[in-house]
């Protein structure tokens, strides 16, 4: 029988090669690009499929403000790595699969690599009510591709917002976030549930703009480290010691 990264590399190798060169074009103008077609549909739906069992059987709710990334706030339900690692099968499997980190590389126009900090490989989130947000923030490392597993309705907010080219400063992270949103013009994106989007997420300050009213939104956040991101000796991870500090005490 055909495993799954046999399938996956099926599925890539037959993208015509316009749409991989358009989709690294979009990625080196912008820092963000939108991947329709990254799995099969079969795959696709299962990975969707896990992600809502996961999310009934063992979301946790986070609502706290991050110091590390200016006092932002995160308000959502969200499955832990450990737990998706333990329960999960199909989410590990793509997170692990090299014909998609082969894929992005040719995307990003540079190499994906594992992230050598487990607690963030994937992670599930969910903004489940009126005033969920993942608040402004930039990632640890270079890459996130976010799949779209549940979108909000269109009208009650939940969209990715973003301004790219920017700097983390973590030593003043409010007043970085602060002239940034003073000085750029912020961009806005709605995210069909069924497309994933890849980010230079460690660069590109972002956030998921507050629900309004009573809809749903649900991703799963894989993380990749560029090749630099290996020995940068700057790279740390308050952020997810503050969300996640029972689940890493535990562990
Ligand atoms: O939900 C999203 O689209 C973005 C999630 C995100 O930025 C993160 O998990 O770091
Ligand atoms: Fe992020």
């Amino acid at each position: 029988m055909e495993t799954v990264e046999q399938c996956i590399r099926e599925h890539l190798s037959s993208q015509p090669n316009q749409l991989t060169k358009f989709l690294s074009e979009e990625f080196c103008k912008s820092d963000i690009a939108v991947i329709e077609e990254l799995l099969p549909l079969h795959l696709k739906d299962a990975l969707h499929h896990e992600a809502n069992e996961l999310l009934e059987a063992s979301a946790r709710r986070r609502d706290l403000m991050l110091d590390a990334t200016g006092g932002t706030p995160r308000a959502y339900a969200s499955v832990d790595r450990d737990t998706i690692f333990k329960t999960g099968n199909i989410i590990k499997t793509v997170f692990e699969s090299e014909a998609v980190r082969q894929y992005l590389s040719r995307i990003a126009g540079e190499t994906l690599h594992k992230v050598p900090y487990q607690a963030e490989e994937y992670i599930i989130n969910s903004q489940e009510k009126s005033g969920d947000t993942h608040g402004w923030h930039w990632d640890d490392y270079t890459f996130a591709l976010i799949w779209v597993v549940q979108a909000p309705d269109h009208l009650n907010g939940g969209r990715v917002e973003y301004v790219a080219a920017t700097e983390w400063d973590k030593k003043n992270p409010r007043k970085a976030l602060c002239d940034v949103l003073a000085s750029r013009e912020v961009r806005s994106r709605y995210i069909n549930s069924g497309s994933c989007y890849l980010m230079r997420a460690n660069t590109t300050l972002h956030r998921v703009a507050p629900l309004m009213g009573n809809t749903r939104r649900t991703v799963i956040v894989f993380t990749y480290a560029s090749e630099a991101d290996l020995t940068d000796p700057n790279i740390s991870h308050e952020t997810m010691e503050q969300i996640y500090a029972d689940e890493l005490q535990a562990a």
